[in-house]
């Protein structure tokens, strides 16, 4: 098993440095494409073949050093029964987004066995790969975006509204997205994930004050509730340059940067206590080669060949990137990390 994952996740040295792409599963590869045109969404996730087969197709084509089980954030509440798809093009959309009290009661508790097919794809990918596996959930604020929402936002103005206005109700919401989340991530690690990241994609939207103050603790309940398990955690978001010392304070060993903060001037703000991951511009992946190149040994240089760096884009994968691009990237990262 090749571990350069896990040890740089640790601040350990390592051989080179380790890389993998947020979205590395996903319309960017043929393969993936060629299995959507027959499958929902749903569809794939609901099959432990289909999703150990979409998790693999990166590790196979791309030579990542860790893979990321194929499934979305919005999974668990679907496990539990509310009423969400995943619109081409858009993201999730919920038929009936969270308003008042009474919609607490369609959050009730994750069981396990609500997620056999996930538990089951874990299951055949630690026979089959070559590298650990990242287990993923997204973090109370993010998911309730979309829940409070209704569907993807630009200004997330309802659910600003609602934390604001109705702050016991916001809090009872978090708790219990961070309960479902907590239950999420243990049975991915117990099935076999070697690690978790929690999505918290648009926390950067939020003042360092309602971060701390209104987001923050739920978020850190869940890395608090996983801390035994002792696998690395990973916390991540766009746009969360002011955020990133309390992202790495809310409980995690690796903190995820995006492309808008150096990644030394990162490492400043959130002090030597932490592993980084990050932070190529993915919309940089589809220029020209010697773009990509030289975007790439700036993200390295910065790095400085501190132990705990883990190469990764700053966000997802677009799906206009060329997989060659991408396979070119990992080969780079590992002759000059
Ligand atoms: O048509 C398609 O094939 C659907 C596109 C797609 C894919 C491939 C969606 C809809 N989700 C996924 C898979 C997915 N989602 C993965 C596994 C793939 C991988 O990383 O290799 C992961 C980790 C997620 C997590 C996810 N879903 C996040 C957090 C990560 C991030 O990108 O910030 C978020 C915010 C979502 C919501 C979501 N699901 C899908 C879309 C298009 C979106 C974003 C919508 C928006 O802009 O608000």
């Amino acid at each position: 098993m090749n571990d350069r994952f896990l040890r740089a996740c640790r601040r350990r040295p390592v051989d080179v440095t380790p890389v993998w792409f947020m979205r590395q599963a996903g319309r960017s590869l043929p393969e993936y494409r060629a299995l959507r045109e027959r499958y929902g969404m749903f569809e794939i996730m609901a099959s432990a073949e289909l999703t150990a087969e979409v998790t693999l197709q990166p590790v196979r084509r791309l030579g990542v050093d860790a893979a990321i089980l194929f499934s979305d954030i919005v999974l668990p509440l679907a496990a539990i029964g509310v009423d969400v798809e995943i619109k081409p093009g858009v993201g999730p959309v919920f038929a009936d987004p969270f308003r008042t009290a009474d919609d607490l009661e369609r959050l009730r508790p994750l069981d396990p066995t609500d997620m056999a097919a996930v538990t089951d794809a874990i299951k055949i990918l630690t026979a089959e790969l070559p590298v650990p596996l990242i287990g993923f959930a997204g973090a109370p604020f993010t998911v309730a975006s979309y829940f409070v929402e209704g569907g993807p936002s630009r200004d997330y103005a309802k659910t600003k509204a609602l934390m604001r206005s109705e702050p016991t109700l916001w809090a009872a919401l978090l708790d219990r997205l961070a309960d479902i989340a907590i239950a999420w991530l243990r049975a991915q690690v117990d099935a076999g994930a070697s690690a978790v990241q929690l999505f918290d994609s648009w926390a950067g939207a939020l003042s360092a004050e309602d971060y701390r103050g209104r987001v923050m603790p739920a978020s850190a309940r869940i890395f608090a509730g996983v801390a035994d398990l002792g696998v690395p955690r990973i916390h991540f978001g766009v746009g969360t340059g002011e955020l990133l010392a309390d992202m790495g304070a809310a409980g995690a060993d690796v903190v995820g940067v995006d492309w808008r903060i150096p990644l030394d001037e990162a490492r400043r703000r959130v002090g030597g206590a932490y592993a980084l991951q990050g932070n190529l511009d993915p919309a940089l992946c589809t220029a020209p080669w010697n773009v990509v190149e030289a975007a790439a040994a700036d993200v390295l240089e910065r790095a400085a060949g501190r132990p705990g760096h883990v190469f990764n884009l700053g966000h997802g994968v677009l799906p206009e990137t060329s997989p060659d691009t991408l396979q070119r990237l990992v080969e780079f990262v590992h002759e000059h990390g």
